[in-house]
């Protein structure tokens, strides 16, 4: 479906973000390795596994530090992303809400979690990483 596959890159587009804004914020070194250094900053708990709760609530983190005001929703000053990718994430109020910008969060984990186990291995997180930059 083409709402589908939008919905997907759209996904892709706005996880890019975030990792990016992530990097940024713990002052990576850009070179090897880094993918590692991205996983293990989203695995809270170090088993070689990112499940579902702790990408969502990285996510929610992000979402924090995005929304620079504090009130609990993304203005498009407060994003990246392009008006028109801004305005069909943002919906009706022209704001991201915390429900919209999870929802975005857990479409891209259910794509990349090849295996349906719930989880994302390094294997499968390393081929969500290779999609977004091939966006
Ligand atoms: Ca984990
Ligand atoms: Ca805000
Ligand atoms: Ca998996």
């Amino acid at each position: 479906m083409v709402a589908g596959m939008r919905n997907g890159a759209m996904a892709m587009m706005l996880l890019a973000m975030l990792i990016a804004t992530k990097v940024t914020a713990a002052d990576l070194p850009a070179n090897a390795g880094r993918d590692d250094k991205i996983f293990d900053l989203l695995d809270d708990n170090n088993d070689g596994r990112i499940s579902r709760e702790e990408f969502k609530n990285n996510q929610m983190l992000v979402f924090y530090v995005m929304d620079r005001n504090k009130d609990l929703a993304l203005t498009r000053a407060e994003t990246t992303l392009p008006a028109d990718n801004f305005a069909r994430l943002a919906g009706s109020d022209g704001k991201i809400g915390p429900l919209e910008f999870l929802g975005v969060a857990d479409a891209a984990f259910t794509q990349a979690d090849a295996n349906h186990d719930g989880a994302l291995d390094r294997r499968e997180f390393t081929v969500l990483l290779q999609h977004i930059r091939t966006e």
